[in-house]
């Protein structure tokens, strides 16, 4: 944990573009953007990936997405649509092991992703 680089941001220790944040989550830019509106939503909890979400963390997995769609409509991309998205292990395309859900938008996304 001590290495996670998503810990790191939620501890402040290093730099992010943080456009919401409460007791339970943070949400911020990603660094490699791949539409015109890309954040990461991130439980302050290090959960690695997807299949080890508790049953314990439901409330919480379920407050990621009202945090989606709360940012969605903030960033005024909610009408026209938008996607939420979490890679799982090497096979799913996830590179950093603390779970984090990607909110894409601001274009027409393709289907199905790559
Ligand atoms: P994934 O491949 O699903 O594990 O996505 C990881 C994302 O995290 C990827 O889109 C790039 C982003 N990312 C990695 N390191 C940093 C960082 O230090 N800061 C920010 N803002 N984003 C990062």
């Amino acid at each position: 944990m001590e290495e996670c680089i998503f810990c790191k941001i939620v501890a402040g220790e290093i730099n992010s573009d943080i456009i919401y944040e409460d007791d339970k989550v943070i949400a911020f830019k990603d660094i490699n953007p791949e539409a015109p509106l890309h954040n990461l939503i991130i439980p302050k909890k290090h959960i690695p990936t997807l299949v080890d979400i508790k049953e314990d963390d439901k409330e919480l997995i379920g407050h990621i997405y009202w945090v989606a769609s709360k940012i969605a409509k903030d960033e005024g991309i909610a009408e026209d649509g938008f996607r939420v998205v979490t890679n799982c292990n090497k096979a799913g395309g996830q590179t950093v092991y603390h779970i984090h859900y990607h909110l894409l938008g601001g274009r027409n996304l393709q289907w199905p992703p790559g």
